[in-house]
Order: structure tokens, then sequence, then C-alpha cells
């Protein structure tokens, strides 16, 4: 990590100082081709490179780990290519220590807090067997996903756009659960407990509750799930129960689930106050701080895409086209439309987009590239959902604690 910002740097200022693609160019060990259309201050990414490998329990070494106080590690895009991303590969953001052991039978879930009607206490056999099972292909992404790009930096997990992954999730509809506890007319919002420690120690303090608004949990998409791709949840992905709510940030979706509040005003639980997981109400210039009571709560997710295939840095013939494959994902009802640049955003191309399974399920695009002449390209893509919004080229409203980047997806080619 260390090693790869210092080189950015150097490269940063050589690129300032010369202000030619060239420089840039002899570094790549070859020309770029559409060289004057690059938009001023943005770095090819043919030059950044790095993905560290170490041990994860149950996870893949070819997860890039931020961290491993708490555990943190993200997916690299070229490993995103899936339609379900495998669970040995799916990203882990921990706020706090994972339980050290599960007992699943002694496992159990209570609803309680001002509307509850009574407070009411389910064992995972009880869920599994009172409920209808429904199993949907959802996406989860971080808020903080693709935070490293943030300038000035914000502070967190320097997460550059592999904290988000697609799997099959199987459980209960919280909904079902919420009418079978009985709710009252006052209810405004859920918040989360988890059996997961403080980084201190300290038994009384939460590393993280969180929560939705009623509306959302009673949405037919929002789970309280045991099964991940047709096997136990990941013990770091929250074995043995977890929540999840798609199109909102990943923080909602509670993990090593055991309480669940039905709150009479917005939870306050740990993380939904100050400056966690909220950005200005209205846009500030980059570096504002901003008051507390000027932050407001994250809620849905923006559109986005990734490039999945090639792996950035490929090398292809010019006599060959190049199959790009990718996902895409929204919080709104389905992605219109995926395009494609090889001209740094001068003209666009439409790429194929499949269906998905269900909403909140990410989306496969497809294209099959030609290139001019030989030299350095960058493919750029660009979704649109279907409320006609778009993704847009550079970092979006700058905010102090690096939420919401959606920006394009851009990975480096070389045409021999
Ligand atoms: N109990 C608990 N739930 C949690 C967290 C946590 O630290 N503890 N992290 C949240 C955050 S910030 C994210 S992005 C997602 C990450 O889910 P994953 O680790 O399964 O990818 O879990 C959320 N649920
Ligand atoms: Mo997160």
């Amino acid at each position: 990590m260390e090693k790869n910002k210092n080189k950015n740097i150097v490269i940063r200022r050589d690129f300032l100082k010369s202000s030619i693609m060239t420089s840039i160019g002899l570094l790549i060990g070859t020309n770029i081709v559409f060289a004057s259309n690059f938009p001023k201050g943005l770095l090819p990414i043919g030059v950044l490179d790095g993905t560290l490998p170490s041990g994860l329990i149950g996870k893949s070494d070819k997860l890039t780990i931020l961290n491993d106080r708490p555990v943190n590690a993200e997916t690299p895009a070229h490993l995103l290519n899936d339609d379900l991303t495998p669970n040995n590969l799916f990203f882990v953001r921990n706020n706090g220590l994972p339980p050290n052991k599960v007992d699943v039978n002694k496992w159990s879930l209570t609803f309680e807090g001002e509307s509850v009607k009574n407070k009411k206490t389910f064992s995972i056999e009880d869920l599994k067997s009172k409920f209808k099972h429904y199993t949907y292909n959802i996406t989860l992404e971080c808020g903080g996903n693709g935070r490293s790009e943030f300038n000035p930096t914000a502070k967190g997990n320097q997460w550059s756009t592999g904290a988000v992954g697609c799997a099959s999730w199987t459980g209960v509809r919280l909904a079902d659960v919420l009418n079978d506890v009985g709710i009252k007319s006052d209810a405004v919002y859920i918040g989360y407990y988890g059996e997961d420690t403080h980084l201190s120690g300290d038994p009384k303090k939460e590393p993280i509750s969180r929560g939705v608004p009623i509306s959302k949990a009673m949405e037919e998409e929002s789970l309280i799930v045991w099964g991940m791709n047709g096997e136990d949840i990941p013990m770091l992905n929250g074995f043995p129960l977890r929540l999840i709510f798609g199109g909102y940030p990943a923080s909602c979706s509670g993990k090593w689930l055991s309480k669940i509040v039905v709150r009479n005003k917005v939870h306050d639980g740990q993380k939904m106050k100050g400056q966690a997981y909220r950005i200005p109400c209205k846009s500030v210039a980059p570096g504002t701080k901003v008051k507390d009571e000027d932050m407001c709560i994250i809620e849905r997710m923006p559109v986005k895409s990734l490039i999945t295939y090639p792996k950035t840095g490929a090398t292809i013939s010019l006599n060959d086209k190049l199959p790009i494959k990718g996902q895409a994902w929204t919080s709104s009802d389905h992605i219109e439309s995926v395009d494609y640049s090889i001209d740094f955003g001068v003209t666009w191309y439409p790429c194929k987009v499949e269906l998905s399974k269900n909403k909140f399920a990410w989306q496969r695009f497809s294209a099959s590239i030609a290139f001019p002449e030989m030299g350095y390209y960058e493919v750029w893509a660009r979704a649109t959902d279907s409320e006609g919004k778009i993704q847009p080229m550079i970092l979006p409203g700058w905010n102090p604690k690096g939420y919401l980047n959606n920006a394009c997806h851009r990975i480096a080619i070389k045409v021999q």
C-alpha cells in the first residue's frame, strides 16, 4: 500500500511538471493513442498496480488485505466476474472482532424496542420452521467503496473498487418476522445488534449498530439470512445469521445478528450519528468541515459498474477484438444501459446488458472492441439506471468520510 502510494506521488509530480502524456507513455512502454482527450489531473491507471496476498480464515489469498485488526479485505475487479461472487472471494468489512465461537443451536434473535408489541425471541430453527424461505441474488456494497480516490483524502479504509459482491442469500423475509412479532403504528426505524465485540475489548461498547427505515425493512428483498450461495455464511461475513438490504450501504446489513430493535425514532446506535455513514445534506467544496447537524444518513446507493474482464493491464494484438465483461448495479429497479469508451470518454458505444434474476442483483454487461491502431488505451464503462441516473466520469460530490464514489471504472489495455 505505502509503496504504491509513494509511487503514485512520484509519477504524479512528474506528470504535473511535464504535463505531457508522452512521459507517462514512456513509463507504460507505448504511446497513448487518444492522449489529447485525456482529462487534466487524471492519472492513466496503466501505471498503478498492487495486490498483497495474505491469509484470511475461509478466504482466498487473492483478496487485497487493507487491515488485519479489524479484518478488512477487498476483491480485485477481475475476480468479480462471476454473477455470484464465491464465498471465499466476497469482501470483508469488520468494525470489531467477530465472535470467537458460535453454537448454531444456541443462537437466538430477539426483537424488542419501543415499537414492538411484545418482546420475542427466535432460535434459528424457529426462523427456519415458522416462516417461508426465500432466496434472492443481492449485491452488497460498502458505502466507503472507492474511498481511496478522494482528494483531499478521506480517513478510513482506503477501499479501491472491491468492497462489493453479489451473492445468493437464503433466509426469511424480515417483514414476515416483524409481522409475527407485531409492531406498533409509530414504528419508523429498525436497528440491529450483532455478537461481534468492540476492538477495545469493552463488552459494553458496540462496534456498530445501524439500521434502516421501516419502509425499507418491509420490502420483499429485505432478509434475515443463514445461507450464502447455498452454503453457510462464512464466519467473517456474519455466520450464522445476518441481515441483507439491497441497494443500501452494506453497513445496514448487520452480521452475527442477535437483536433487532424496532424504534419510534431514527435508530441512534453506534455509527448512526456524527459523520459515520452520513454525507453533507447539501453538496460542499472538497475539504470543507461539515457540522454533524448538516450531515444526512446515506440511504440509497448510486448506480455503479465494474469491468471484470479482462484484468487491467492486458495486452491484445491489433488484429484481435477485445471481449470485455462486467457487472452493473443500482438501487433503482434495474440497469437500463451500459456504454464503453476507448477514447477517454469522447465517444461511447453500447454494451449488451443482461437481465438479472431479481431486483438488487447485479447485471452482466459485455462488448467486443476493435482498436484503431497500436498503443495504450483505457476502456471506460458507464452505467445508466432505470431512473435515468448515469455514473459520473470522475469523483462525484466530495464528502468528509469518502462515501458514495460511483465514478466510472477504467482498465488499461495495450494493443500490440
Ligand atoms: N455486526 C456487524 N455487522 C456489520 C459490520 C460489522 O462490523 N459488524 N460491518 C458492516 C459494514 S460497514 C459492511 S460494508 C458490511 C460488510 O459485509 P461483509 O463483510 O459480509 O462483506 O457488513 C456490515 N455489517
Ligand atoms: Mo461498510
